[in-house]
């Protein structure tokens, strides 16, 4: 099976990050974690995402906050699908980071998630991987009728607390 990267500008992004290794982890996805700035170590970044495809990657996850342009850099160097997480930092509520992630221009796709969304990033990079692995397709169904379960269970709880006195 091909592996996840997921990559974070800062290590103090990892407490958003975790929630997408640990649904990687669930899902027995490999998967990797680097940290490489697009600013502070854009060779580095560079010659890991131009490298990706052929060390056994399948898709890349970027999270970076503030003026995130990681997600973006690491696109324009390697035809892997890349799915952004903007990073909310102390400041602008995450909206820099969201803003400077989905905005690419054409050509070079990143597929954003929303603001902290680690949690769809790894889901759906465990969806492009289940097009080639039919397990990671039977596990994403199981995964969607649990959540499914889940909602009707307290829906049959509310409807029980309000509905029946009427
Ligand atoms: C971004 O700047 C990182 O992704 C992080 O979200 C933010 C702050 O980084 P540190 O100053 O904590 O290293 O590049």
């Amino acid at each position: 099976m091909k592996k996840v990267a997921i990559v974070m500008g800062s290590d103090s992004d990892l407490p958003v990050v975790e929630k997408a290794t640990s649904i990687l982890k669930d899902f027995g996805v490999p998967y990797e974690v680097h940290v490489y700035s697009a600013h502070r170590t854009p060779e580095e970044a560079r010659e890991f995402s131009v490298n990706a495809r052929e060390n056994g990657f399948g898709a890349i996850i970027a999270a970076a906050g503030m003026a995130a342009h990681l997600a973006g850099a690491i696109a324009a160097n390697t035809t892997l699908p890349v799915v952004g997480i903007p990073v909310k930092s102390s400041t602008l509520d995450g909206l820099d980071a969201l803003l400077s992630t989905v905005q690419m221009p054409s050509g070079i796709p990143v597929a954003t998630v929303a603001i902290n969304g680690a949690a769809n990033a790894a889901l759906l990079c465990i969806e492009i991987l289940s097009v080639y692995e039919e397990e990671l397709a039977i596990k994403l169904k199981a995964f969607r009728d649990k959540a499914t379960s889940v909602v009707l269970e307290k829906n049959s709880k509310i409807e029980a607390q309000f509905n029946n006195a009427n």
